[in-house]
Formats: structure tokens, sequence, C-alpha cells
């Protein structure tokens, strides 16, 4: 998902340039997110110290999801965009191009490790077949 920060910079398109290049994209949403939204979105962080911060962030312009398919696609797009502080993240990646702070670091990605399936019924929720495919792939792992 690019996030608020990275719209603001007009980078969406450089963005998907990248990500076409090296993904399958299946489904493109441009959403606002509503408070609500945002705190049920990153809810596993609410009791973090820069949840609230974290949640006006997100909140303050649109976002632009994006469905990928593929094998080990969430490992790989993590190491797509890099690690979360953009000064920290590999030379080339996402948030090493387009993050400018811990929080503004321009995209966001699932984690194998979190809750996948919710973030894809979250923007497409008529492609839960696409959550049933990421469990079921995680399964055999
Ligand atoms: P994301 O969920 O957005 O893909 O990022 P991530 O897994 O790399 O990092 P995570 O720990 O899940 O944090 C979620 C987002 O919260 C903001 N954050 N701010 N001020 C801070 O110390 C801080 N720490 C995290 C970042 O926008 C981060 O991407
Ligand atoms: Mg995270």
């Amino acid at each position: 998902m690019i996030k608020p920060d990275a719209v603001k910079q007009k980078v969406v398109g450089e963005i998907i340039k990248t990500i076409e290049a090296q993904f399958k994209i299946i489904d493109i949403k441009l959403a606002r997110l509503s408070k609500t939204q945002a705190k049920d979105f990153y809810a596993i962080h609410k009791r973090k110290e820069f949840y609230k911060g974290l949640v006006d962030f997100i909140t303050s312009g649109p976002v632009v999801a994006f469905l990928l398919q593929g094998d080990n696609i969430q490992e790989r797009v993590r190491e797509f965009i890099g690690a979360t502080d953009p000064k920290k993240a590999e030379a080339g990646t996402i948030r090493a191009r387009f993050g400018t702070s811990v929080q503004h670091n321009a995209v966001h990605a699932s984690n194998p490790l979190e809750n996948p399936e919710k973030e894809i019924n979250f923007f497409f929720q008529n492609k839960k077949k696409y959550a049933t495919e990421t469990r079921s792939a995680r399964r055999k792992r």
C-alpha cells in the first residue's frame, strides 16, 4: 500500500512502474481511510506509543492499495519495500528511495506473520480467494 506521504510526493506512478516490473498486479484501489478504518487496519499496534500518530498520518490523505500474486509474495514484497526506517533500508528499495522518516516511509506491506487475509479483505472484499490462496500457500511451507 502506498502511504499518503508518497501520494503527496507524486511518486505513485514511479512506484507502480517498479511494482509492475517485478510482480503480478491483480487489483489496485485508491482509498481514503476513515479514523475508524485506520484504527482497525493498524489494530495490531494499538498499544504502541506511535499508534495515534500512525492513525493520524495514514488518514491524512489518500492511499493506493495493491493486490499482488505470486509465490512467497509477502516475503518478496517486504524485501522489495525495505526496512521500516528508510535510513536503514537497503539501497534501491522503495523505502530507501521515497521514505523520509520512520513514520513517513512511503509504503506498507502485509506481514505474513500478522494477518494478511484481513488486509486483502479490507481493500478487496470481492477477491477473498486470494486470501485463501495466501493461507494455503503458508500452510505448505
Ligand atoms: P508497515 O506495517 O507499515 O508495513 O511497516 P512495518 O511492518 O515495517 O513496521 P511496523 O512495526 O508494522 O510499523 C507500522 C508503521 O508505523 C509507523 N511507525 N512509526 N514513530 C515510530 O517509532 C514508528 N514506528 C513505526 C511506520 O509508518 C511503520 O511503517
Ligand atoms: Mg507492519
